[in-house]
């Protein structure tokens, strides 16, 4: 096997399930990096790297729809130490503000040490000669370093999907030098916003001691990394035409029907994750009704919360924070009939999701801090018809360009239940400004638009090694 493309990413783009003949067999699990990327991935005949979940062992690289999958495989032991430790227990509060305290252990650091050692390696035999790797996010952020250090030939990108903290938080790490060192082993290194980037070059500059310049770090080998914003987004044109066809259409009225044709639905998606802030709303909505601005007759909050890290201690937290948050507010403000929070604790299909996002009237999105939020863009898509409110967090990466939603503070509960009281009551007029300036902004840039600014960015970077892939 020889790539002139190969991505780098924690997880494949599929799922194990058990086949109708009882053998395990594949499952696309369409997500939007698979639609981002699949079009450069079938330009350049890619081939993608991953872990598929679980500890099989026996795993060997696969045909799947079109695309060359290669599977990682993962120990017990790298499950909890690289994965569910220094991957989602250090990095992710650490790089999420801290909303929750990260932990430093040692066993967690060699975990991931090995698992990136290997992922590089797995990544070094199967690049042809010149050929362009994208490493993607912070499961993997020594991988670029090391797959250098084995294929100097190689054109490497690396982008990250979650924020990159300021310097003040970053510190705190003790590998923090080893951690910049891997990803400027990277030719280009994108985050979401600018501010992560900026973030990453002053960090480059004190901590390792580079010279840089705007964007640019210049190493004493005489290798230029660059740092840049690519900010993601989504398949618009997908999720507005799935949200335009008859069968969601009927779906979105049968689920306003089940929650009793109320005026105004109110809406939550989210993984199940400490920082998307989904206490604070539910009690923003629950104060709102208690006052009496709404009645359970007019209102009601649909907060889907997606399963997720259910094996990391302070989800498991979260989940019965939650589970006994909704409880006491359906005890306390329901009627028969009339819950106040309709609260599912599920992931659905995309139909599924697309009928919600029709159905809902004020989609509430209220991260502490998030790389991106795809679910305010989905919203946004699926609003064909130029109605429904987006109560957003300034805090969402999305908050940058969604410039007209109602944009809160997640930490301040009477400014949210102030903003979402407003999109309850705008008018259409107001609605509609808002909703069709947001709508141009997703459409002028999806997520084609996203990945081919990537790949046209890497393959313009000036190395002395790599050929250029067609982005
Ligand atoms: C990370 C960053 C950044 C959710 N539930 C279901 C489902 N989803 C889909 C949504 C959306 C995606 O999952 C979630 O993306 P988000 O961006 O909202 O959040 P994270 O999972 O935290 O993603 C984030 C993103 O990476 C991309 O760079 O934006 O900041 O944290 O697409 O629709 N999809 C289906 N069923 C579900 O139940 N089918």
């Amino acid at each position: 096997m020889s790539a002139d493309l190969v991505i780098v990413a924690n997880r494949l783009p599929v799922d194990r399930v058990e086949l109708s003949d009882g053998t395990p067999g594949w499952r696309g699990s369409p997500g939007g990096l698979v639609t981002a990327i699949e079009p450069v991935m079938r330009a350049n005949d890619g081939t993608w790297i991953g872990w598929p979940g679980g500890t099989e062992t026996d795993l060997e690289p696969f045909e799947f729809d079109g695309m060359h999958l290669v599977p990682m495989t993962m120990s017990q032991d790298e499950v909890e130490t690289f994965y569910e430790g220094f991957a989602n227990g250090t990095i992710w509060p650490l790089y999420h503000d801290l909303v929750a305290k990260p932990e430093f252990h040692r066993e967690w650091w060699d975990g991931y040490v090995g698992v990136n050692q290997r992922f590089a390696e797995k990544a070094a035999s199967i690049a042809s000669e010149g050929a362009t790797v994208w490493v993607h996010d912070y499961q993997l952020q020594l991988v670029p370093q090391m797959l250098r250090e084995l294929r100097p030939d190689l054109r490497i990108g690396f982008y990250l999907h979650i924020p990159f903290p300021p310097a003040e938080l970053f510190q705190q790490l003790p590998w923090r030098r080893q951690l910049l060192e891997g990803l400027l082993g990277a030719d280009l290194v994108g985050f979401q916003l600018p501010g992560g980037a900026a973030n990453f070059v002053r960090l480059v500059r004190q901590r390792v001691g580079h010279k840089t310049h705007r964007d640019l770090v210049y190493l004493p080998d005489g290798r230029t990394v660059r740092a840049a914003a690519f900010p993601i987004s989504i398949d618009a044109a997908g999720f507005q035409e799935l949200a335009q066809s008859d069968a969601v259409a009927e779906r979105a009225k049968a689920i306003r029907e089940a929650l009793g044709n109320p005026r105004r639905i109110f809406l939550g998606i989210d993984r199940l994750d400490y920082t998307k802030g989904i206490y604070a709303r539910l009690r923003a909505f629950s104060e709102l009704l208690a006052d009496g601005h709404l009645d359970v007759e007019d209102a009601v909050f649909v907060q889907v919360a997606v399963p997720s890290r259910e094996q990391v201690e302070q989800y498991r937290i979260l989940r019965d924070e939650i589970d006994r948050l909704v409880g006491r507010i359906n005890g306390d403000l329901g009627r028969i009939g009339r819950p106040a929070i309709s609260y599912l604790h599920s992931s659905y299909p995309r139909e599924e999701m697309a009928a919600l996002y029709r159905a809902a009237d004020i989609m509430v999105v209220t991260p502490y801090r998030d790389g991106m939020n795809l679910v305010a863009k989905e919203y946004v898509a699926c609003r064909f018809e130029d109605d429904g409110a987006l109560v957003l967090s300034e805090f969402a990466g999305a908050a940058e360009e969604l410039r007209q939603a109602w944009l809160v503070n997640p930490y301040d509960i009477n400014g949210m239940k102030s903003s979402m009281l407003d999109a309850y009551n705008a008018d259409e007029r107001e609605l509609t400004k808002r909703m069709r300036a947001m709508r141009k902004t997703i459409s002028q840039h999806d997520v084609a638009a996203w990945a081919d600014s990537f790949m046209t960015e890497l393959s313009h970077v000036d190395t002395a090694h790599g050929k250029p892939v067609r982005p």
